[in-house]
C-alpha cells in the first residue's frame, strides 16, 4: 500500500482578553464597570474534499494557526471571534496526534464534506462588567482569554491509483511516469527494471490531478507466473483508466499488434481468475487508451499505422507519444483526464471487446 504522509502543526486561536473599563459620561462621572468580554479564538478543522487526491500541498506549509479572538472593549463591547481555519484534505485521510513519540488516532475522514474539529479555539476572558457585586461596584478584575489548543498532527492518506500503466517490459512505462509526475523510478534499457509499483501524482492545470501507477512489465503467460507474474495487476483494480503502452519503435523486434493482444489477453486472464470484481470492474473492461511510445525512434511508420487500425477496430483511442522528447504527451494527458472524469468510480466503463487468451 502506498501512503502519502505529512507532519504538520496546528494551533487554534487564543481567546481575547476581557476588558477593564468604567462607564464615563459628562453627567455620570462614576459610571459602573463596562469592560466587554474577549472574543473566542478560531478553531482548526479538517474537512474532507472530493476534489483533492493527495496531501502534497501540506508538504510546503507545515504550520497552521487560526486567528485569535479580539480583546474586549469598553462600553460592554465583546471582542470579535477569531476566524476558524478549515484545512481541506482528500477523502480517506486519517489524522493522528503525535505526542511524546506516540501516535494517537483522532480522525478518519471517510466521506466527502465530513468535518472534524482538530484544535479548539480558546474561550474569551470575561470583562470587568461581570464582577460587580453589592460590595464591589467598581471591580478591577478581568480574565485573560484561554489559549487555543495546539498539537502536532500526522496526516496519512492511502493512495489509490486512478490511472494504471500496462505494457510489456522496456516499453517506457517508467520513463512516462517520470515525465508526467514527480515520481523518479529506475529507468534502464532492459526488461524488468521496475520490480515493484511506483505511484506518481499528475497535476494538470486548474487543480486537475490524478494518481498514476507504474507497475512491472507483463509478458505473455504472466498469469502462469512468467516474467514477474501478474500479481501487480491487483494495484490497478481500482483505477478508472488504463494506459496501454506499446513500443512502436523497431527496437523490440516484435510486432506492436501482437504485443497489444498479448497484454489484453493477460488482463482478461487476470480478471477471470479474480472473483473479487466489486472493486471497480474487471481490468479487461476498464476504459483503455492506447499509447504507442517511442515515436521519436519510429523508423517504420507502418508499425504505428497497423496499431492505429487495430485499435480503431476495437473502438479504442490512440495517442502516440515519445516519453523521452515529450511529443504528444499533453494531448494524451488531456484525453486521460477526459476519460477519468467520464468514468465514475467503482463502475466499469463501457465494455471493451476482450481478446481471448492466446
Ligand atoms: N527512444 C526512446 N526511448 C525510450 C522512450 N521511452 C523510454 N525509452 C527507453 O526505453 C528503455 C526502457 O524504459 P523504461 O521506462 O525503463 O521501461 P519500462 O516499461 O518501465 O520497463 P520495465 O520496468 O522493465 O517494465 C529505456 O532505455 C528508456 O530510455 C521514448 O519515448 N523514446
Ligand atoms: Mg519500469
Amino acid at each position: 500500500m502506498f501512503v502519502d504522509e505529512v507532519d504538520i502543526h496546528v494551533t487554534a486561536g487564543d481567546g481575547g482578553r476581557g476588558c477593564l473599563s468604567f462607564h464615563r459620561e459628562k453627567l455620570a462621572p462614576r459610571g459602573g464597570p463596562d469592560g466587554g468580554d474577549g472574543g473566542q479564538g478560531g478553531s482548526v478543522y479538517l474537512a474532507a474534499s472530493p476534489h483533492l487526491n493527495t496531501l502534497v500541498s501540506y508538504r510546503f506549509h507545515p504550520t497552521y494557526t487560526a486567528q485569535r479572538g479580539a480583546h474586549g472593549e469598553g462600553s460592554n463591547r465583546t471582542g470579535r471571534n477569531g476566524s476558524d481555519l478549515v484545512l481541506q484534505v482528500p477523502v480517506g485521510t486519517e489524522a493522528f496526534e503525535t505526542r511524546d513519540g506516540s501516535t494517537i488516532p483522532i480522525a478518519d475522514l471517510r466521506e466527502a464534506g465530513q468535518r472534524v474539529t482538530i484544535a479548539r479555539g480558546g474561550r474569551g476572558g470575561r470583562g470587568n462588567q461581570h464582577f460587580a457585586s453589592s460590595t464591589n461596584q467598581a471591580p478591577r478584575r478581568t480574565e485573560l482569554g484561554l489559549p487555543g489548543e495546539s498539537l502536532a498532527l500526522r496526516l496519512q492518506l492511502k493512495l489509490l491509483a486512478d490511472v494504471g500503466l500496462v505494457g510489456f517490459p522496456n516499453v517506457g512505462k517508467s520513463t512516462l511516469i517520470s515525465r508526467i509526475s514527480a515520481a523518479r523510478p529506475k529507468i534502464a534499457n532492459y526488461p524488468f527494471t521496475t520490480l515493484s509499483p511506483n505511484l506518481g501524482v499528475v497535476s494538470l492545470s486548474d487543480e486537475r490531478s490524478f494518481v498514476v501507477a507504474d507497475i512491472p512489465g507483463l509478458v505473455s503467460g504472466a498469469h502462469k507466473g512468467l516474467g514477474l507474474g501478474d500479481r501487480f495487476l491487483r494495484h490497478l483494480e481500482r483505477t478508472r483508466v488504463l494506459l496501454h503502452i506499446v513500443d512502436v519503435s523497431s527496437l523490440t523486434g516484435r510486432e506492436p499488434n501482437d504485443d497489444f493482444d498479448a497484454i489484453c489477453a493477460e488482463l482478461t486472464q487476470f480478471s477471470t481468475t479474480r472473483s473479487d470484481e466489486k472493486l471497480g470492474g474487471s481490468l479487461s473492461n476498464k476504459h483503455q487508451i492506447v499509447v504507442p511510445n517511442k515515436v521519436d525512434a519510429l523508423e517504420q511508420p507502418d508499425r504505428l499505422d497497423r496499431l492505429r487500425e487495430h485499435a480503431r477496430r476495437l473502438g479504442l483511442k490512440v495517442y502516440p507519444v515519445s516519453a523521452v522528447t515529450g511529443q504528444g504527451i499533453d494531448a494524451m494527458l488531456e484525453a486521460v483526464w477526459a476519460a477519468f472524469e467520464a468514468t465514475p468510480l467503482n463502475q466499469p466503463s463501457h465494455p471493451q471487446p476482450s481478446i481471448t487468451p492466446l
